[in-house]
C-alpha cells in the first residue's frame, strides 16, 4: 500500500477564499462548506489515523484595496504582490509533512494531513483564515465546528507578530496551540494573555539586548533609529533603545516606516537619513515594508552609513537587490540559526504548477507568463487519448504562454535558494514539533498516561488542551542538524549569527558570520565578534565612529 505520496486536504484560502485540493479527493457530503477532503491520490493506508495541521503563511504582502462602497455586500478582500520567499516556507512545510509521513519511527499509526492559509501580511486575513481553521466553514461561526472527522493539531504560524497576536487571542479562547516560526516580539511571551502560543523563533528581547551590546562594542553613542509600524518594530526598537540610552549612548533621530505605502513619510525619512550626523542606522523592519525606503535611498546615492539589520531582513533578497552595495555594503545584522536541509532543494524544484491555484500563481510569477497553454495542451492531449501528435502540432510555446514545464532550477529565484535557510529552518522545527508532540499522545500507555487518573488522550479525537500539554513538554532532536529542541514556556534560547555584508569584487554582497550572539552563556561571553573580519561600508577596514 503506497501512503508516501499522501496529501490530504490541501486548502489554501487565498484572496476570494477560494479553497482548493490537491488531486482528486473523496469527500463526505454534508451542509458544512470547507469539509474536510481526504486526498487518496488512487490510495490510502485505511489502517492510520489522521490528524490535521493547519499553516498560516504571508504568502502575498498585502490585500487588494478595499471597496469602501457600502451599497453591495462586502466581499473578502483579494490579495496581490506574491512573495517568493515567504512561498518557499510553505513548501518547507509540506515538506516536513511528508518527510514525517514517510517516518515510520515517527507518528507510525498516524499520518498528517494540513491546511494552509494565506494571511496576506494582514491581520483582517490571519483572523479570517484562524476562524474558518476552527470552525470548518467558510463563513466561520465562532464557537461552531463543523464535524470533519480528523481532529485538528495545531496552527503554525501566523507570520509577523501584529497578525500572531490577533490569532493567538483568538486560539488561547479554546486553548488551541499555536507554534510560530516567525512572530518573535517580546508581548507574546505573556502566558496570561496568550496561553496556547509557542514559538521556535527566539523572542526578540535576545536580539535588542544583542543589538544594544553590538552598538556599545564598537563605542558608538549616536545613533539613529527606524522601526516598522507594527509590533515587531515598536518593541523591538523600545527594549533597544532602552538598554543603549541607559548606556549613555545618544538617539539622534527615531523614524517609523508606514504600513501602507506612502511617498510623503518615505521621503521625509530620506531627509532625516540625509540630514542626520548619525553614521550607524538600527531598523528593526521586516524586509517587505523597509524595501520602499531603501529604493529611495539608493535614488539619493546615500552612502557613508552603517546600518544595523534586524533578523527580519538581514538576508532578504527583497533587500539585497543589485545597486545596494554602495549603500549597505558593510552592514551588520542579525541572523537566526541557519540549516541544511536534504532533499528540501528537490522537493521545491518538483513542485507541480498545477497543484492548485497558488502553485499557478507562483509558476506564472516566477515565469512571467500564462499558465493557460499548457492547460490547453493537456486537455487536448487528454481529448485524443494521449496522442501527441496534437500537441507536436503545437510544440512551440506562443509568447507569453508556459507550458508548465520551464525549469525553475535556472531560473536562480530566491524560492529555490537554500543557501540562507533560517526562518525557513524555523517552519521546519515548528512542524517538527507538532510531530513530535503527537507521537508522544500516540505512545501514551494506558494507565500511565498525564491526565487525570493517569489516563491518555485518543489521537482520533483528543482536546486542544491535551495536545498543548504534549507541547509544552516536547524534547528532541531536530532532523539532520542533532539540535535538541524544547520550550522554556513557550520559548526558545536566543541565538543569532552576526552577520556582515561584504561587497565582493562584481559588485554582488556576500553574507560573512563574524560573530555570534548566544543567550545561554555567561553575560560576558555572550556576544564573539571578529572584529577584524568586518568589512565596512566603501570596503573601509577602519570601524565607522559616530560620536
Ligand atoms: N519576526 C517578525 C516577522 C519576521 C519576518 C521575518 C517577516 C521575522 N523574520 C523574515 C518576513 C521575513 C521576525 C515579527 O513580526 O515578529
Amino acid at each position: 500500500m503506497d501512503n508516501t505520496g499522501f496529501n490530504w486536504k490541501y486548502r489554501l484560502l487565498c484572496g476570494l477564499c477560494a479553497f482548493l485540493h490537491f488531486y482528486a479527493s473523496i469527500s463526505a457530503e454534508s451542509t458544512c462548506k470547507l469539509k474536510a477532503k481526504f486526498n487518496l491520490n488512487g490510495y490510502r493506508n485505511v489502517d492510520k489515523k489522521q490528524v490535521v495541521v493547519g499553516g498560516m503563511f504571508p504568502v502575498h504582502r498585502r490585500i487588494a484595496s478595499a471597496n469602501t462602497n457600502s451599497s453591495s455586500v462586502p466581499l473578502s478582500l483579494g490579495c496581490e504582490g506574491f512573495n517568493f520567499r515567504t512561498f518557499r516556507w510553505t513548501q518547507t512545510m509540506l515538506f516536513a509533512i511528508d518527510e514525517i509521513n514517510k517516518r515510520t519511527d515517527l507518528l507510525p499509526d498516524t499520518d498528517l494531513g494540513y491546511v494552509i492559509y494565506d494571511s496576506c501580511f494582514t491581520i483582517s486575513k490571519a483572523v479570517e483564515g484562524t476562524l474558518t481553521y476552527l470552525t470548518g466553514q467558510e463563513e466561520a461561526v465562532p464557537n461552531y465546528r463543523c464535524g470533519t472527522g480528523a481532529p485538528l493539531a495545531a496552527l503554525v504560524g501566523a507570520g509577523g507578530s501584529d497578525l500572531s497576536i490577533a490569532t493567538a487571542r483568538i486560539l488561547g479562547l479554546y486553548y488551541f496551540p499555536q507554534v510560530s516560526y516567525s512572530s518573535s516580539c517580546s508581548v507574546l511571551d505573556s502566558k496570561f494573555q496568550f496561553p496556547t502560543f509557542l514559538r521556535t523563533i527566539p523572542n526578540d528581547v535576545y536580539q535588542s539586548e544583542a543589538m544594544a551590546r553590538l552598538v556599545l562594542h564598537f563605542g558608538w553613542t549616536w545613533v539613529g533609529t527606524i522601526a516598522a509600524d507594527d509590533d515587531y518594530g515598536k518593541y523591538g526598537i523600545k527594549a533597544f533603545k532602552e538598554q543603549v540610552e541607559e548606556a549613555g549612548v545618544c538617539i539622534s533621530f527615531s523614524e517609523t516606516l508606514p504600513k501602507v505605502s506612502s511617498p510623503e513619510d518615505i521621503q521625509r525619512i530620506v531627509e532625516t537619513v540625509v540630514e542626520s550626523t548619525a553614521k550607524i542606522i538600527v531598523v528593526f523592519s521586516s524586509d517587505v515594508d523597509l524595501s520602499p525606503l531603501i529604493q529611495e535611498l539608493i535614488q539619493h546615492n546615500v552612502t557613508n552609513r552603517t546600518w544595523i539589520a534586524s533578523e527580519a531582513w538581514v538576508t532578504s533578497a527583497l533587500i539585497n537587490q543589485p545597486g545596494v552595495s554602495s549603500l549597505l555594503g558593510g552592514t551588520l545584522g542579525f541572523g537566526l540559526k541557519r540549516a541544511e536541509i536534504p532533499g528540501l532543494q528537490r522537493h521545491l524544484l518538483n513542485i507541480d504548477p498545477y497543484s492548485n491555484p497558488l502553485t499557478e500563481e507562483f509558476w506564472e510569477t516566477a515565469f512571467n507568463c500564462t499558465l493557460d497553454y499548457g492547460r490547453a495542451l493537456r486537455l487536448a492531449k487528454t481529448a485524443v487519448g494521449g496522442n501527441t501528435s496534437l500537441s507536436r502540432a503545437v510544440r512551440g510555446v506562443p509568447e507569453g504562454l508556459c507550458s508548465g514545464q520551464e525549469s525553475l532550477g535556472k531560473l536562480n529565484n530566491t524560492y529555490s535558494d537554500v543557501t540562507q535557510l533560517r526562518i525557513t529552518y524555523s517552519v521546519y522545527k515548528a512542524v517538527y514539533t507538532v510531530a513530535h508532540a503527537l507521537h508522544n499522545m500516540e505512545i501514551c500507555e494506558p494507565g500511565q498516561g498525564p491526565f487525570n487518573n493517569n489516563s491518555c488522550a485518543d489521537i482520533t479525537k483528543f482536546e486542544p488542551w491535551q495536545l498543548m500539554y504534549y507541547l509544552k513538554n516536547v524534547w528532541f532532536h531536530v532532523p539532520h542538524t542533532k539540535e535538541p529542541l524544547f520550550f522554556l514556556d513557550g520559548d526558545v534560547d536566543g541565538y543569532y549569527d552576526i552577520i556582515n555584508w561584504q561587497v565582493k569584487g562584481d559588485g554582488e554582497i556576500s553574507y560573512v558570520t563574524i560573530g555570534r550572539f548566544n543567550s545561554t552563556a555567561a553575560p560576558d561571553a555572550m556576544m564573539t565578534i571578529n572584529n577584524a573580519s568586518i568589512v565596512w561600508n566603501n570596503d573601509e577596514l577602519e570601524t565607522p565612529r559616530s560620536v
